[in-house]
């Protein structure tokens, strides 16, 4: 057995010294921080057997009955056993290694962590997940809703034409948005440059009228940002009031995890269909988005590729969404 002490500025770079030189099949035997005149190291003290030894087919084991063949034997099950040992070993220092290689790249941590320790492989995982979370019919009433800003009002636009261009439907555009200074505005003038129904309701009337659109296929309802009076509380109950209403989720592709995660646990109590996954021309890295993927979370039903109108909107295709979730790696 050969014995070497191996360093690094990191435990992972003097691990990675230990693998280079000795491989996989190397045995950690200690591992200590040291202070030397040049500054502080992780050292690692590793072994490696010296010499694969050929191991014996069962039938040589069992004709050799003199005293060498048995001590030969003998070596053969204890370097079996070493290597085991090492495998049992070294697996969760791996695992450690690929964790940490994925947070590096952005992953956010729980994502990072089932991947470490299934031995998952990104493009396979990417299409596992997309394949479990199928598609979403296109519901009648649409009700967009979001953080200001998120791009519900623009997409709602991009998406009333592409219904249009792609079923041949009749789409109205219902704006709830009373609240924005400029918004009215705003709106208006988006219908009418692209020629679309449009009404502008305040919550009130629309719980009365709300129900009356039947000439329409699409009624896409455009609301204010959810940090403004009109918040889950005011949505929950214009769900229950009229149960026929569908939510869409506009979300920024840009946003992190944890506060996606955290606005989802309000969000979950309304009938959401799925999420419009805006400012996906900003992401660099798909990585950090994995967490779009979770098993609780509804589907992304489009994406919106920019600021332009109407143009810049696709659906969520199970090709688009795995090169958009695989954009950034080489
Ligand atoms: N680059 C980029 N800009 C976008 C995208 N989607 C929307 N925008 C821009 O983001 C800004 C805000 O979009 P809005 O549609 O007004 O957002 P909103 O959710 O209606 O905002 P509030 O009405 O304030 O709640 C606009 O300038 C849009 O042009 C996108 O996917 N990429
Ligand atoms: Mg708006």
């Amino acid at each position: 057995m050969k014995i070497k002490k191996f360093r690094g500025k990191s435990i992972l770079e003097a691990l990675a010294q230990v693998k280079k030189e000795f491989g996989e099949e190397a045995v950690i035997l200690s591992s200590e921080k040291v202070k030397t005149e040049e500054g502080d190291f992780f050292e690692i003290t590793a072994a490696i057997e010296e010499d694969e030894v050929e191991i014996k087919t069962s039938d040589s084991v069992f004709t050799g009955n003199t005293a060498k063949e048995r001590e030969e034997r003998s070596i053969e099950k204890d370097l079996r056993e070493i290597k085991d040992m090492l495998r049992k070993v070294l697996s969760p220092q791996l695992k450690n290694e690929r964790y940490v290689e994925f947070l590096e790249k952005g992953v956010p941590a729980f994502i990072a962590k089932q991947l470490a320790e299934n031995d998952f492989n990104l493009q396979e995982y990417v299409k596992n997940k997309l394949k479990e979370k199928g598609s979403v019919p296109n519901s009648k009433y649409q009700v967009f809703i979001g953080d200001s800003g998120s791009g519900k009002t623009t997409n709602i636009f991009k998406l009333a034409v592409w219904y249009q261009a792609r079923y041949n439907a009749s789409v109205l555009v219902l704006s709830l948005d009373t609240y924005k200074v400029g918004g009215m505005l705003q709106a208006k003038r988006f219908a009418e440059l692209l020629e679309l129904d449009f009404e502008i309701l305040s919550l009130e009337d629309f719980k009365e009228v709300g129900g009356s659109f039947t000439k329409y296929d699409y009624i896409l309802i455009d609301t204010p940002g959810l940090d403004t009076k009109f918040g889950e509380n005011e949505l929950e109950e214009l769900s229950l009031e009229m149960p026929f209403l569908r939510f869409v989720w506009v979300f920024k592709a840009t946003e992190h995890y944890e506060y996606g995660l955290r606005l989802w646990r309000f969000l979950e109590r309304l009938p959401i269909d799925g999420i419009f996954l805006t400012f996906t021309d900003k992401v660099k890295s798909g990585l950090p988005m994995l967490w779009l993927l979770d098993h609780n979370l509804p589907p992304i039903t489009f994406i919106s590729t920019g600021n332009r109108i109407p143009e810049d909107i696709q659906r969520g295709e199970t090709e688009i969404l795995e090169s958009l979730f695989l954009r950034g790696i080489e």
